[in-house]
């Protein structure tokens, strides 16, 4: 069985973690399918990617009995926990983590990589790290200082505590939390609002937020008025002005 599913559903493209009964832990192959995956996503027909899991985990992390597959960590992170996780910001759609269960080591850097996180209230989040004598990888310490500030990731990623989804939700961590019932649709309809907005104005903000991290007000001036100017230039653009002057709901094509 694929360790890794991947579905369509009009233009939004979901992407399951699959490894149920070890809490969807990464081996290499589930790496190389997520890769496999995320390059399908760059296909412009899709418009917004969710990633999940199967079962009652999101993801553990590194599959902590299949550590000695490669003997050279940094080797092995780089050629795959850095591939997805740069496929991630480079693609020029949103990505949300749909957090269905337990989020933990890499699997949280994983969701934290995503641009958006919806918790179902079954999911918690466990720095897994500290608890072997590891530091955050995967991008841990770049995306949880921005989400949660220095003070708040420190105390936590240094512990290995696990947080409830609601806990997370009043960190700001994830955006919303939902009945794990409810969970699967509501996720479906939030990825669905995503891939119906206007899909350039939406990579354009992603990108510079990204850039933001390290610009200065000047160059981000800049580079928000390059992005404008060609957001100015989209059919979405005209098509939102539209919808306005004629006080209906804008259809953007994503065009
Ligand atoms: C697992 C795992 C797992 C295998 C649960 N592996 N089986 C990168 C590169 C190089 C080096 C290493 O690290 C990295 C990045 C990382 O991700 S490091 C961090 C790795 N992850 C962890 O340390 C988390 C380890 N797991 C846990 O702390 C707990 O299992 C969590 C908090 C995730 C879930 O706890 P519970 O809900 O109580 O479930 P459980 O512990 O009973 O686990 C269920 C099963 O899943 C169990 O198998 P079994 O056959 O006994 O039912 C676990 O052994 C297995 N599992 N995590 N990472």
């Amino acid at each position: 069985m694929a360790e890794v599913e991947v579905s369509r559903e009009g233009t939004v493209q979901t992407i399951t973690l699959n490894r149920p009964e070890k809490l969807n832990a990464f081996t290499q192959t589930l790496h190389a399918e997520l890769h496999d995956a995320l390059e399908h996503s760059r296909d412009p027909a899709v418009r917004a990617v969710v990633i999940t899991g199967a079962g009652r985990g999101f993801s553990a992390g590194q599959d902590l009995t299949a550590f000695g597959e490669s003997g050279n960590v940094a080797a092995m992170l780089r050629a795959t926990y850095h591939v997805n996780v740069l496929a991630i910001r480079a693609l020029e759609k949103p990505v949300i983590a749909g957090v269905n269960g337990v989020c933990a080591g890499a699997g949280l850097s994983l969701a934290c990589a995503c641009d958006i996180r919806l918790a179902s209230d079954a999911a918690f989040f466990a720095p897994g790290f500290a608890g072997i004598g590891l530091i955050p990888d995967s991008g841990g310490t770049f995306f949880l200082q921005r989400l949660l500030g220095t003070p708040r990731a420190f105390e936590w990623m240094t512990s290995n505590r696990r947080l409830t989804a609601a806990e997370a939700h009043a960190w700001g961590l994830v955006s919303e939390v939902v009945d794990a019932d409810a969970f699967p649709a509501r996720l479906a309809e939030r990825a669905a609002e995503l891939a119906a907005g206007p899909t350039y104005a939406i990579a354009a903000t992603k990108r510079l937020f990204d850039e933001a991290a390290t610009a200065t007000l000047e160059e981000q001036l800049e580079r928000e008025a390059e992005a404008q100017a060609k957001a100015a230039e989209t059919a979405d653009f005209h098509e939102g002005v539209a919808a306005f002057g004629e006080k209906r709901p804008p259809s953007f094509s994503g065009s």
